[in-house]
């Protein structure tokens, strides 16, 4: 009998898959705990136990529905800890006669499987992973001959294929876009409710990653992972959503509070990306939910969500395939500055940073504008290398995945790329932070207060921002209107904020 190798990859967790729709002998999966893939970035801690416990989950699942499966755990001795060298050991014991896999989301991981390809003896293929709405190169197709790529077009083309929100060629509503109904301030006595979170018993999960030393940040409680690690607690978190955050995910979208770590998010994008869950299972139920309730869900909720899903996450997957790898290089401010060290500690006086990262390195998790708007703006205004700033992205969060960690930050968030992804920097002063969130009140720093020891850093530092990058952005039409505001201010007040900024530049560990 002629026997078949099938690689799943830790974020290849799709039981739907087509793979999966027959049981045949001929055939065993292998998943594999290794080294190179523990180590490519300073993972959190919550991401390994995490990405481990779900492929163990996996795995279990195939051998009780009759599949063949190969496990490596982390520490068992003939684990050669690479997936070129475990594969080839593998192909040449068992006397497999044919290698597949199924395409990779990063690139640096496509790029090695098909060089092992070409290297082994027996005849290999690669198959879709059959997860997202559109194909590596359909926004590459899409935007062919175009200057730039908007995601808004890109947005609607989705949802008109897919038939979302539609009522035939038109937004069901009239309107595409609700995102101006979507940047609400969230009332000082609100109180969301509180996330779902499980109960996951993993010390010895843990203990296994700690023996093999791997090396993370962040804190765990092992002993009550709180995320899900197999598809149905990920389907408990998708149907705990669309019952308890939909009503008021759009509104309190850019909403930032204290000890609140994920308001009316999701926090589905772990199960997502990982592939416990489809978009397309996020999206119909998110829907159907709203076709249940229309009088208590506004559309702006669904359709910001929606939007999320459809729109940014298949947008960037296909930035990603299309630029990559030369997105990886790209520095369009040349900035060269180290990450201030209290972005691994969460040890800094800015009462927004210090509750950003502080609950980053507690949950594995900020939201998208905690990571835009604080942690991102910071790291823009102060000139950090986006080299750096990625590799922070890449390890913090549980959701990190290079194909949609790099296109959000070094292009979203940094700005790195002159503008592929987004139409300007996303930079903020003292006052966008206040407006959005609660963080100015107990500062030690002060939002109103420009120069001198209490001057809240964002504001000297983003006109500092701004005049540094003069050559490069006074012609983008979304930001003159920022130069005549800086080219009016008094001579002595610019030098003033420059000074105060130079300061903060150069006690940036200090801050
Ligand atoms: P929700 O707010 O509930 O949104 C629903 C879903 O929409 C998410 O689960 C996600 O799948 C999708 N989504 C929302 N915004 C985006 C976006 N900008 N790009 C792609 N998908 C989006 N997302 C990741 O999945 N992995 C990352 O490594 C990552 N790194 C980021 C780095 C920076 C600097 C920034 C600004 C954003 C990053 N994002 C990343 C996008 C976004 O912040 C996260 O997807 C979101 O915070 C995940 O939380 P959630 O599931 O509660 O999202
Ligand atoms: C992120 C991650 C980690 C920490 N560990 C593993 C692992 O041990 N084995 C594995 O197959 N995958 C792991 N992953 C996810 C991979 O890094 C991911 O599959 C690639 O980056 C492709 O997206």
């Amino acid at each position: 009998m002629s026997k078949t190798l099938r690689l799943l990859l830790g974020d290849q967790l799709n039981s739907n898959h087509s793979w999966f729709s027959t049981v045949d002998d001929s055939i065993t999966y292998v998943m594999m705990e290794i080294r190179t893939e523990t180590d490519y970035a300073l993972h959190h801690v919550q991401k390994v136990v995490g990405i481990f416990a779900a492929m163990r989950a996996f795995a279990t699942d195939l051998k009780i529905k009759g599949h063949q499966v190969i496990y490596l755990k982390i520490n068992d001795e003939y684990n050669l800890q690479a997936f070129d060298k475990n594969i080839v050991k593998l192909l040449s014991e068992h006397n497999f006669s044919r290698f597949e896999y199924q395409w990779p989301d990063e690139y640096r991981v496509d790029r090695l499987l098909k060089n092992i390809c070409k290297t082994i003896a027996v005849a290999s293929t690669a198959i879709d992973s059959e997860h997202f709405f559109t194909t590596r190169n359909e926004l590459a197709d899409f935007f062919e001959g175009k200057k730039t790529y908007v995601m808004e077009n890109f947005y609607r083309a989705l949802r008109k294929k897919h038939r979302i929100l539609m009522d035939g060629d038109q937004p069901i509503t009239g309107k595409w876009n609700y995102d101006s109904d979507n940047r609400k301030k969230l009332p000082k006595e609100h109180k969301p409710a509180p996330p779902l979170q499980f109960n996951n018993e993993l010390s010895l999960l843990y203990e296994e990653i700690l023996k093999a030393n791997c090396k993370t940040i962040g804190t765990i409680d092992a002993s009550q992972f709180l995320w899900p690690i197999n598809r149905q607690q990920s389907l408990a978190l998708l149907d705990f959503f669309a019952t308890h955050c939909l009503p008021l995910f759009g509104t309190y979208q850019d909403a930032m509070t204290p000890n609140e770590w994920s308001l009316y998010h999701s926090r589905l994008s772990f199960s997502l990306n990982i592939k416990l869950v489809s978009p397309h299972e996020v999206i119909t139920r998110v829907v159907a939910e709203w076709n249940l309730r229309p009088a208590e869900i506004e559309f702006n909720q669904v359709e910001g969500f929606v939007r999320q899903v459809i729109g940014w996450r298949e947008y960037m997957r296909g930035i990603y395939w299309n630029k990559m790898p030369n997105y990886a290089t790209l520095n369009f401010f040349n900035h060269q500055e180290k990450l201030p060290s209290w972005f691994w500690t969460g040890k800094t006086k800015m009462s927004c940073l210090k509750d950003a990262i502080n609950q980053s390195l507690q949950y594995a998790y900020a939201h998208h504008i905690q990571r835009l708007m604080i942690t991102g703006n910071f790291a823009l205004l102060a000139g950090v290398h986006p080299d750096d700033v990625d590799q922070w992205y890449l390890g913090i969060y549980i959701d990190a995945f290079e194909w949609v960690e790099i296109t959000n930050t070094r292009g979203m968030s940094q700005f790195a790329d002159g503008g592929i992804v987004g139409t300007k920097p996303y930079v903020s002063s003292a006052a966008y932070i206040d407006k959005m969130s609660h963080y100015c009140g107990s500062c030690y720093y002060k939002k109103n207060i420009k120069v001198g020891e209490k001057a809240c850093p964002f504001t000297s530092l983003y006109w500092n921002f701004y005049d540094r990058n003069e050559s490069k952005l006074a012609a983008n039409p979304r930001i003159g209107m920022m130069y005549n505001v800086w080219r009016k201010m008094k001579p002595d007040d610019k030098t003033a904020l420059l000074e105060q900024a130079q300061y903060y530049l150069n006690n940036i560990n200090d801050l």
